[in-house]
């Protein structure tokens, strides 16, 4: 870094140490690309708006097993480890679930030796940094790349140019796009290291440059500003991700930027396939295109136009072959969330993928003449229409999601093409799931096992047999608390307060959204304190209730159940009456880092949302995976969480998603389950009255009233049975060995939630694609 030691900045010590553990991954990433060109064998591309990394610096030092040798290393220094880990910022490319999973894959692809490369957006701003005032949500940008990121290698070699807009015409019999607005997408490469070094991928993140960047005419006529225009308006392209974990509808920039990523990664595609072969019919042989959601949707058509407009092949052929290459990945069947645009914003943009839409829809009602299912209708292009039309195969992410998707989006299609849709449940990677972020249960295991669990995650049933050993378990509760301390330690430095270790750690982590029901969770807290309150002396088990989690800026209710909980965490952590057997805390700015600070020391983990909504969930196996005892509804993985770990060891409350269905019938259904429990009532109308926000007492009127009158997420109906579970863990965290041979057993038996089985799944049942390392 050009510094003496002295003077050297945690900055510094990271910069040196990662362009340290850097060479050395580049070995091997070098080895893994030489290998797969002389294999030949058949790519995974793997295209994402969302890339959810977090920090790369610890899943380099892990997976090349350097631990102990940097430690030392840096002892010698006088430096601390984690200090300089800690110094990195996140990348956050991502808002949830479904950018964390394409992280996931990335980390299992190259654990696995599949040749692979994922596709996304170079964004300058990633996910909004969350801070409170006076406990309301304000979101400002993040700036990751204002610091050098020494992960990333710059392909300005690697650039192609890309259009929007102008004219359809015909030449030659050949029909040709002639857009009008050029901008030009620069690749830049991140080597993803798989466990033990053994094989490394890429990520490639494009980013928005212009075509003629400086326009010197102006600047020397003293027009500075406009001089740099162009450059300006391409890098809007890459410039934010959208903050919305939903869709967009009608945003022009979004649409562009779906586009932009899409075609750059087609065109890389298949210059990657020209180079080394001719027959463009062998595609789907060579290439397996894997569309992460709608957003690359337009990846299909793009590909298409590009067979039959620019290398000739019939229509006909250009269409089949796109269908060998490409699948879709559902990840939500929230109506608002499944993307539409309308035809005329869409048609300016992109004039020639229209028609090439149309006769996709054409050509489908051809083969399928029986009913008219389009891709466009009512004045929209249907994203999720076109990418089942296109795809070859199309997958759910959890049993009952796809079971879900057969029966309700995608009822008629699946009917025409009954075997298209497979399930996929969602994994996590054991590496940084565990591994990486719970060192103490990680050694433990090791010492009882082995390590093979850490590339092979069910072997963690061989666990099975000592839990029912006393010094076993007594090693397995101290870890538990080990981690309780160090996340109280850490959260009294950053934020002031501090947790009594010896409660139970109930955590819900995830975005803020009304079908997560964060407010169900702060509903029953408020009954419970109420209740403690009644009784202060009682034996009550304390709790600590901690939440972390960001709202869409524009998603109002959602912030205003953010402000509710930091209003009623003010008014419960003071009153002297409770502050032993209840605390609450929201964490602000949620990220993959806090999740990895907060995961190894929860006890009881909240997956509470309203059955049917949740497309599978990942931290519910997280989780699970570090000994958390789940407290759930029957939506999404939880279904599978629990059929596996066992019923006993999991506490399940709600309707399920059909009863879901039939209770909405019911037009008073909220006020029946209010005035059927007591509890609800009082804690509801301690919302109203202001109790939590004595200086602005209407506050939460809207909030009461929205459960009260239409409560379409079902809270209210949920609570009662939900109080209920709560009151069950309670009772079973009383008994502190019965507690930790729960979660014993649901660390033993999480193996199969390894994003390393998902992926062969997808090897096996969507890509047709093999691993190029030895077994
Ligand atoms: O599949 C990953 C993840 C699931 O675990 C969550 O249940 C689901 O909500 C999430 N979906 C999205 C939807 N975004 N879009 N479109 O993030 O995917």
């Amino acid at each position: 870094m050009g510094k003496d030691p002295e003077h050297a900045k945690f900055f510094d010590w990271r910069m040196a140490l990662s362009h340290a553990i850097r060479d050395r991954i580049v070995d091997r990433w070098v080895a893994s690309t030489r290998r797969t060109y002389e294999q030949d064998g058949k790519r995974v591309y793997y295209l994402s708006m969302e890339f959810l990394i977090g920090r790369l610096l610890e899943d380099g030092i892990v997976n090349l097993g350097l631990v102990e040798e940097v430690g030392e290393t840096l002892r010698t220094f006088g430096i601390d480890y984690r200090s300089v880990l800690e110094d990195e910022p996140d990348a956050a490319l991502g808002n949830g679930g479904l950018g964390r999973l394409a992280a996931c894959f990335l980390d299992s692809l190259s654990t696995i030796g599949c040749p692979a490369m994922g596709y996304g957006i170079r964004y300058e701003n990633g996910l909004f940094k969350q801070s409170f005032v006076d406990g309301r949500q304000v979101e400002s940008p993040e700036t990751w790349l204002q610091e050098p990121h020494p992960w990333e290698f710059g392909r300005p070699e690697v650039r192609f140019t890309l259009g929007f807009r102008g004219e359809v015409t015909t030449e030659n019999g050949r029909t040709v796009w002639k857009p009008s607005e050029l901008l030009q997408a620069e690749a830049f490469d991140t080597p993803i290291v798989g466990w033990q070094g053994r094989w490394a991928n890429t990520l490639r993140l494009w980013a928005g440059r212009a075509v003629d960047p400086f326009d010197l005419d102006r600047f020397n006529a003293g027009d500075f500003a406009a001089a740099a225009e162009h450059e300006a308006l391409a890098r809007t392209i890459s410039r934010v991700l959208y903050p919305e974990d939903s869709n967009e509808a009608g945003k022009e920039l979004r649409l562009k930027q779906e586009f932009f990523f899409s075609a750059a990664s087609i065109r890389d595609i298949l210059r990657r396939f020209e180079g080394q072969h001719e027959d463009l019919r062998a595609l789907p042989k060579k290439v397996a295109i894997q569309l992460n959601d709608t957003h690359p949707a337009i990846a299909g058509p793009e590909l298409l136009r590009i067979l039959h407009d620019e290398r000739g092949l019939s229509f006909e052929e250009a269409l089949e072959i796109t269908h060998g290459c490409m699948n879709y990945t559902n990840h939500t069947l929230l109506p608002e969330a499944l993307e539409r645009w309308d035809e005329r914003l869409f048609g300016r943009l992109l004039p020639r993928h229209l028609q090439i839409i149309d006769r996709i829809d054409d050509a489908h009602y051809r083969a399928n003449p029986t009913r008219l299912l389009s891709a466009r209708s009512d004045g929209q292009v249907k994203m999720g229409e076109l990418s089942f039309i296109v795809a070859n195969k199309v997958n759910g992410v959890s049993a009952l999601h796809t079971d879900l998707m057969k029966k309700t989006v995608f009822k008629d299609l699946h009917g025409l093409h009954p075997d298209r849709i497979v399930n996929e449940t969602n994994g996590v990677t054991p590496r940084r799931w565990l591994h990486s972020c719970n060192p103490g249960l990680s050694s433990l295991i090791t010492d009882s096992i082995g390590d093979g669990w850490i590339a092979d995650l069910e072997q963690l049933e061989r666990l099975e047999p000592f839990i029912g050993k006393d010094d076993w378990l007594h090693r397995f509760r101290a870890v538990k608390a080990e981690n309780k301390v160090t996340l109280c330690d850490y959260i009294a430095e950053r934020h002031g307060m501090r947790l009594n270790p010896d409660a139970m750690f109930d955590i819900q982590i995830k975005r803020i959204h009304e079908y997560k029901r964060q407010h169900l969770n702060i509903l029953e807290a408020i009954a419970h304190w109420q209740e403690i309150k009644d009784t202060p002396g009682g034996d009550w088990v304390p709790r600590v209730k901690i939440f972390a989690g960001k709202a869409a800026q524009g998603y109002h209710f959602a912030k205003d159940i953010i402000h509710l909980i930091n209003d009623v965490a003010k008014v419960v952590n003071a009153d002297a009456e409770t502050r032993d057997s209840l605390q609450v805390i929201f964490l602000p700015n949620y990220n993959v880092t806090l999740a990895e600070h907060l995961i190894p020391a929860a006890d009881l983990s909240e997956q509470i949302s309203t059955a049917g909504k949740e497309a599978s969930g990942t931290g519910n196996m997280k989780f699970a995976l570090n000994g958390a005892l789940t407290i759930g509804t029957l939506d999404g993985a939880n279904v599978e969480i629990r059929e596996r770990v066992g019923e006993e060891n999991f506490f399940l409350f709600g309707m399920l998603a059909d009863e879901v269905m039939q209770r909405r019938m019911i037009h008073d259904h909220a006020q029946q389950a209010i005035a059927a429990d007591p509890r609800l009532a009082r804690a509801l109308e301690a919302i109203r009255s202001g109790t939590f926000s004595p200086q602005d007492p209407g506050r939460y009127v809207h909030i009461a009233d929205n459960l009260t009158w239409s409560d379409y997420f079902l809270v209210c109906s949920d609570f009662s049975a939900y109080w209920q579970a709560q009151r069950e863990a309670d009772h079973a965290y009383r008994d502190p060995d019965l507690w930790a041979r729960k979660a014993a057993l649901n660390v033993a038996r999480s193996g199969w939630f390894s994003s390393d089985r998902t992926i062969r799944g997808y090897m096996c049942d969507i890509w047709g694609a093999e691993s190029l390392l030895a077994p």
